[in-house]
């Protein structure tokens, strides 16, 4: 029996060598990884002992040569083949141990360069455990060490049973495909390609899916964004959830004041900015006096004792922040159902897509980061809104944008005081919003309304100025618009178009 191992990863390979070599298997492998079994005292061939042709190319053609694909790909079972190989003078490789130039770990280091990731490309790798895999009836293929000692107790029991084989090189060709997709996605140069380059490792297991009964696993690169501090580990809700809330958190940034966003299923329960954390907190707080509790509250200035204090007084699921004062910490450690995340780069910023599942596919589009966009943005009453109405609907505009549709919120210009989520008319979001304002006891009069799509009629118009509201903020758009704002003229409102809708499905 012969064994070809080549791997970059060295780690745990002498022991298995030694293994084989006490098997009575013969083992051939490339320079480096050759150098150390002869280190260990394990006789292996060189490559280029098997080919009669050296390594060239800096390494960049190792093992791409027939005498090493014909031994792996020649059919057993074949005599044509066989006789064939003989004819070549072959002979047949049964166990192929790979473990591939390490191009993930190269891209994710910052500053490297094209030509870095280029040269970690590897393709003999590649070639050799397809080649494997393809035959797998005849040859064993190992990606993975933490396959190494099955094998070797199939092998000294005298036999890997077929199924054993083929779950090998299922694993292999998952594997390439993996490899491959990480290469496709760093060179990938369109937008939307043909095809998904997708490629996502299993990052956590998840209790379950929204539900108890609903199985559900985390896959791909949660763990660059949030560190989890504190606290039992998060569930699928905790998960959509914090992503909602820090994408919020995110339209505020620190220097322009301490800003606290309060979440629940996705939906914001009170945003504020203030010069403090605790200030802005009881004004996010004060928006909604029941939803917070086992909500998400997501902050972006380092979370301060005052602050921890504060919210210590609620029970909520979840705290995500910039970072913790160790005062606060451990203030806030002390509940053990809490969990404290720290962020650890900005969500909104990467150009990452996002994806959605559907029947027989995905639905994939860009996030919804755009900026403000307040050059865009046109008065279209009379009357211009003044600096505080201003105010306000910049607040309300980033909010709302964060709200399931229909999305109505209410605001000043520090603070949401009603915010109308998820309802299939806008005039019941509208309803709910103001309902919600009264519920918390606070006065909508002055304030002004955000809408993230249009109002078809003036009469959503005419209910959120009959509310309280002096100042309106709505994408426009509708056939009826000159109707829309005549109404808003007709009380002396102030109306900006923005050119722009937020839906959020
Ligand atoms: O540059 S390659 O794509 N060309 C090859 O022919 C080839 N064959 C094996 N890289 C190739 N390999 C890879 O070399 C293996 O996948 C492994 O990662 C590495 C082992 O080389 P060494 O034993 O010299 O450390």
């Amino acid at each position: 029996m012969r064994a070809l191992m080549s791997v970059y990863d060295k780690s745990g390979i002498v022991a298995f060598a030694q293994a084989l070599h006490a098997l009575g298997v013969e083992i051939i492998s490339t320079g480096q990884t050759q150098r150390v079994l002869r280190e260990a005292g394990i006789p292996a061939l060189a490559v280029s002992e098997v080919t009669g042709f050296p390594e060239i190319l800096d390494g960049r053609v190792k093992t791409l040569h027939p005498a090493i694909h014909a031994g792996l790909l020649a059919r057993r079972d074949l005599p044509a083949h066989i006789d064939e190989l003989a004819a070549h003078g072959l002979k047949p490789i049964d166990l192929v141990v790979v473990n591939l130039y390490p191009f993930a770990a190269t891209i994710a280091r910052p500053g490297v360069t094209m030509a870095e990731a280029q040269e970690q490309i590897d393709i003999g790798g590649v070639a050799l455990l397809r080649a494997a895999a393809k035959n797998f009836p005849a040859v064993l293929v190992l990606v993975d060490p933490a396959d190494y000692d099955a094998v070797l107790a199939g092998l000294r029991a005298g036999e890997v049973p077929l199924a054993e084989r083929q779950r090998l090189a299922a694993k292999a060709f998952a594997h390439t495909a993996e490899y491959d997709a990480t290469i496709a996605a760093y060179l990938r140069t369109e937008p939307l390609p043909d095809v998904l380059p997708l490629a996502w490792r299993k990052y956590q297991p998840l209790r379950y899916g929204e539900n108890p009964h609903q199985a559900a696993a985390l896959y791909g690169d949660f763990g660059a964004f949030f560190q989890q501090l504190h606290g039992k580990e998060l569930s699928y809700n905790n998960i959509l959830d914090t992503a909602a809330a820090q994408e919020l958190i995110e339209e505020f940034p620190a220097a322009e004041g301490a800003a606290v966003a309060i979440i629940k299923h996705t939906n914001p329960c009170g945003v504020a900015v203030s010069h403090d954390l605790r200030s802005a907190w009881e004004a996010a707080f004060a928006t909604d006096r029941e939803a917070p509790f086992g909500g998400i509250i997501a902050v972006n200035r380092p979370v301060d004792l005052a602050f921890a204090e504060a919210v210590n007084e609620i029970f909520s699921e979840i705290i995500i922040a910039p970072d913790f004062l160790p005062d606060a910490l451990e203030l806030l450690q002390r509940k053990k159902n809490r969990r404290l995340l720290r962020s650890l780069r900005p969500v909104t910023s990467a150009g990452n897509w996002q994806i959605r599942s559907v029947p027989g596919g995905v639905l994939v589009q860009e996030p919804d980061h755009a900026p403000l966009a307040q050059e865009e943005w046109r008065v279209v009453t009379k009357r211009a809104p003044t600096d505080a109405e201003a105010a306000a609907l910049r607040f309300g505009w980033r909010v709302v944008k964060h709200v399931k549709s229909n999305a109505i919120v209410y605001a000043a210009a520090d603070r949401t005081l009603g915010i109308g989520a998820g309802q299939m008319s806008r005039v019941d979001s509208s309803r709910l919003a103001v309902w919600k304002a009264q519920q918390a006891g606070l006065d909508l009069r002055g304030s002004v309304v955000a809408s993230d799509a249009l109002f078809p009629f003036a009469d959503g118009v005419e209910a959120a100025i009959a509310a309280g509201a002096t100042a309106i903020i709505q994408p426009g758009g509708s056939v009826r618009d000159e109707e829309v704002i005549a109404a808003a003229d007709a009380a002396g409102a102030a109306m900006v178009f923005t050119g722009r809708r937020h839906f959020r499905h």
